[in-house]
């Protein structure tokens, strides 16, 4: 019945073009009950081997629910604070990141929002590439080498910071540049180590200089339960979607994610920024998955039918912090394209979809003050960049 089906595909395909190759469900049935052993085959063949791959993909729990694997490289003795005035030959920090990546994003925005020059923190933006990279996806580009190690990808940064390195090779990766040891590879820690450092950003007409603060002390227990609440119901809960293998699994996250999307919802009619008028780090943990959503999380991910562009809250929100200091910290068709061409079990045909128009541009109506940030006194004599006044 194959070869046969193949003989009177290929035939049909020759002279039609409008069949299938193999012609098997236009010859099936008439008496021999191949279409259901045909599909069931299909269905049970397809389901194993991309069950394999989702699991080599995102490790599994027994229920068929996603459970990120664990950071290797953590280490808080490395992020004392420190007042870098950004003269130093070279940065104190080199950041391995990736575009695409909605947790290197987190520091990229960090240190926008901070306006760390890359004179004290470098960031390296990998090509994602797992064909390129020998472990995970990331690959130097040639335009922007390794500053470190001079290795070809990240692969090669784990294993000269920890010889014979066994694990996955994630971004970010943040490296001390000076003792050439590892800060940390979680976007948590980067993102504090950033708010750390005293660069002098921001200087006052008496000359005293200010620092943008993320992590205001009396902001402290909400910034953590809104941490919690948004990794569990979208950083990470669009991901649990995304990488369930079963039903229930997916039923369980898809209904997390919409359940934080409306809260986020709520709380941004409440204020223009998540905790007030200000931007806080809270802010910096919701914008990559936002920004995200519409074009990839929202499809690929199978997360549900609400679309931002339909909350006008969270969409003004986007709006108004892509406007204010986001702008360049992404390439947002190459990070959602990106989720479609190298996340092969959830997309084989790697085709790419047709973008949503986000409007970043637009009027976002969310408020005129432009003084967005909470500012702490700064250690720093001489501003270390054109001073700002504020
Ligand atoms: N826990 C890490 C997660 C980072 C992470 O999952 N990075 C992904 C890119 S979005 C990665 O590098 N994956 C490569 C791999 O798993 O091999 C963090 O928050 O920093």
């Amino acid at each position: 019945v194959f070869l046969l089906g193949v003989a009177r595909g290929l035939d049909a395909l020759a002279t039609s073009g409008g069949r299938s190759p193999l012609g098997l469900l236009e010859f099936s049935g008439g008496g021999i009950p191949t279409q259901p052993l045909l599909v069931r085959s299909a269905k049970g063949i397809s389901r194993a081997v991309w069950e394999l791959m989702v699991a080599e993909l995102a490790p599994q729990d027994k229920d068929g629910g996603y459970a990120r694997p664990a950071d290797p490289f953590r280490s808080p003795q490395n992020f004392a604070p420190r007042a870098v005035d950004g003269s130093a030959p070279s940065p104190t920090a080199v950041i391995y990141s990736g575009n695409p990546c909605p947790w290197c994003h987190r520091i990229g925005l960090a240190l926008a929002a901070r306006r760390v020059p890359d004179t004290v923190v470098q960031m390296v933006s990998l090509e994602d590439n797992p064909i390129k990279a020998s472990r995970g996806g990331w690959a130097f580009a040639e335009d922007r080498p390794d500053p470190l190690f001079g290795q070809k990808d990240l692969r090669g940064v784990y294993d000269k910071l920890q010889p014979g390195f066994v694990g996955r090779c994630t971004a970010p990766l943040g490296v001390d540049a000076e003792s050439k040891q590892p800060i940390s590879n979680e976007s948590n820690d980067l993102m504090k180590f950033v708010n750390s450092l005293d660069v002098g950003a921001f200087v006052d007409r008496s000359g005293q200089a200010w620092e943008v603060e993320l992590r205001p002390p009396e902001l402290q227990s909400q910034l953590d339960e809104w941490a919690a609440l948004l990794y569990f119901g979208l950083n990470n809960g669009v991901y649990r979607c995304g990488f369930s293998t079963s039903q229930e699994a997916y039923e369980k996250a898809a209904e997390n994610v919409a359940e934080t999307l409306d809260r986020v919802e709520a709380r941004l009619g409440e204020s223009r920024f998540l905790l007030g008028d200000k931007i806080t780090e809270a802010d910096i943990r919701l914008f990559p998955t936002i920004i995200r959503y519409d074009g990839a999380y929202s499809t690929i991910f199978k997360c549900g039918y609400q679309r931002i562009q339909n909350l006008p809250n969270t969409s003004g929100w986007m709006k108004d912090v892509y406007q204010s200091f986001a702008r360049d910290t992404i390439d947002i068709p190459d990070a959602v394209a990106s989720y479609y061409k190298w996340l092969i079990p959830l997309n084989p045909s790697g085709i790419i979809p047709r973008l949503p128009d986000q409007k970043l541009n637009e009027p976002h109506g969310r408020g005129t003050d432009s003084q967005i940030f909470h500012l702490r006194k700064s250690k720093v004599k001489q501003a270390a960049q054109e001073a700002v006044v504020v």
